[in-house]
C-alpha cells in the first residue's frame, strides 16, 4: 500500500458533520441531509432507464476469456467473471464478517473510527468531503494489517476476524495479477519484460491494494438516498464483491445507470484511472455509484488494486507511436491520489499532457467531472 497513502487526503479533511456517525437503524425518515437532488451530484438521476444492455460476463475458464475481456474493457469498463477461482466458503465468510462488524453498535464500531485525515478504519465515505449531501452508508477501510482496529473493536476474538480478511487479501492479489495479463494481453501487452514491476515471476508480487468494506443500510427512502455517489476509481483495477441485494449501478454512455445484477458466486471488475492511463485513454474508467434499497440491508467488499508506490504508470509504450502520442504524464499512485484529492473532478484531465489526434476520442472525456475513489 503506498505509505503516503494518507498524506494525499490531508488536503479534503472529513467535515466535523460527517464524523458524527449516526445509528441508521434508529431513522424512520430520511433526514433532509441525505436526500439527494440532481443538482447534487453532475450525472442523471433518479432511477436507471430501461436499456437493452447488460454489463458482460466473463467465464474464466473459457478458452475465449481474453478476447471477451478486451471487448468488454474496451466497450465497457466493467465485466463480471465466474469460475475465478475464489472459492464460494470465503466468498460467504467476508460478507459475514463485515455483517458482523457494521451491525454492532455505533459506539463500539467507533472505536475503530477513522481519523479525520486519515485513511484506515471506520466511517463515512471518503468521497463524501466532496458532496454538500450525506452518504447512506457505512465504510471500513483496511490499509495493511486489520490487527490494529480490529483488536478495538473485538478484543477478545479478533484474529479469527483478522485471519478471513488477511486470506481474502491474499486470494484477491492472485485474482487481480490473473487479471492484469489478461488486460494487458487484450492490448497486445503479453512479454513478462514488458511490465517490469510485475517481477521477475509476473506474479505482481510487490503490487499495492487496499480492502473496503461497505456496508448500506436497508432506508426508508431509497429514491432520495445515494449509498455512495457516482465516482470512478483511482485504481488500475478493482475487485468488487456484492452480496445478493443489487445496489451497484455504472454509467454507460447512450444508456445511463445500467445496474449490474448480483451474480452468484460472481464478482464484478471495474477498471480505474492508472489502467486508463496506461491504455493511452483506450480503455474507460467506468463511473460508477451504489443505491439502496428500502427492505434489504446490501454488502460489497471492494479490493482495491494499484502499482507498487515507487512504480510510475504511463501510457504503454507499446501502444504509441506517430499517430498516438502519450495521453497522460507518468504518475505514481501516490502521486495520482494527491492530484484526485485536490482536483478530484478533473483529475485525469489534470495529468493530461495532450489531446488524442487523427480524430482518436479518449473514452473517459465524458467524466470529466469524476470523482475521487
Ligand atoms: O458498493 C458498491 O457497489 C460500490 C463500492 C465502490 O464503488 C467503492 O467501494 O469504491
Amino acid at each position: 500500500m503506498p505509505s503516503r497513502l494518507s498524506d494525499a487526503f490531508r488536503g479534503q479533511p472529513i467535515h466535523p458533520q460527517q464524523l458524527k456517525h449516526p445509528d441508521f437503524t434508529s431513522l424512520q425518515e430520511l433526514p433532509d441531509s441525505y436526500a439527494w437532488n440532481q443538482r447534487d451530484d453532475d450525472y442523471p438521476s433518479g432511477d436507471a432507464f430501461a436499456t437493452d444492455q447488460s454489463v458482460p460476463i466473463i467465464d474464466l475458464n473459457d478458452p475465449n476469456a481474453l478476447q471477451g475481456i478486451g471487448h468488454a474493457c474496451k466497450t465497457w469498463g466493467v465485466f463480471q467473471v465466474t469460475n475465478h477461482g475464489i472459492p464460494t466458503s470465503l466468498l460467504d465468510m467476508v460478507e459475514c464478517t463485515s455483517r458482523t462488524l457494521f451491525s454492532l453498535p455505533v459506539h463500539q464500531k467507533l472505536k475503530a473510527a477513522r481519523s479525520p485525515d486519515g485513511v484506515s478504519g471506520y466511517g463515512f465515505a471518503r468521497i463524501s468531503s466532496f458532496f454538500s449531501k450525506l452518504m447512506w452508508s457505512e465504510g471500513f477501510t483496511i490499509v495493511g494489517s486489520p490487527d490494529e482496529h480490529f483488536r478495538l473493536i473485538w478484543p477478545q476474538d479478533y484474529r479469527n476476524y483478522c485471519d478471513v480478511i488477511k486470506e481474502y487479501k491474499e486470494e484477491m492479489k492472485k485474482l487481480a495479477g490473473r487479471l492484469m495479463w489478461l488486460m494487458l494481453g487484450s492490448l497486445g501487452i503479453i512479454a513478462k519484460q514488458d511490465i517490469k514491476w510485475a517481477g521477475p515471476k509476473g506474479d505482481f508480487k510487490e503490487a499495492s491494494a487496499v480492502l473496503q468494506l461497505n456496508y448500506y443500510p436497508a432506508c426508508p427512502d431509497p429514491d432520495r438516498a445515494m449509498g455512495l455517489a457516482a465516482h470512478t476509481d483511482s485504481t488500475l483495477l478493482t475487485i468488487l464483491y456484492q452480496n445478493s441485494t443489487s445496489g451497484l449501478q455504472v454509467l454507460k454512455e447512450g444508456a445511463g445507470w445500467v445496474t449490474v445484477p448480483p451474480l452468484p458466486g460472481g464478482l464484478v471488475i471495474n477498471l480505474g484511472d492508472l489502467m486508463h492511463i496506461l491504455s493511452n485513454g483506450s480503455y474507460p474508467s467506468i463511473l460508477h455509484r451504489a443505491r439502496v434499497n428500502r427492505t434489504h440491508h446490501r454488502f460489497s467488499v471492494a479490493y482495491l488494486y494499484g502499482p507498487p508506490s515507487s512504480v510510475k504508470i504511463s501510457p504503454h509504450p507499446k501502444l504509441l507511436g506517430p499517430a498516438q502520442p502519450p495521453l497522460y504524464r507518468p504518475v505514481t499512485w501516490n502521486e495520482y491520489l494527491d492530484t484526485k484529492a485536490k482536483h478530484f473532478n478533473k483529475a485525469l484531465s489534470s495529468v493530461r499532457v495532450c489531446v488524442p489526434l487523427n480524430g482518436l476520442v479518449d473514452v473517459n472525456e465524458h467524466n470529466n467531472s469524476v470523482t475521487v475513489g
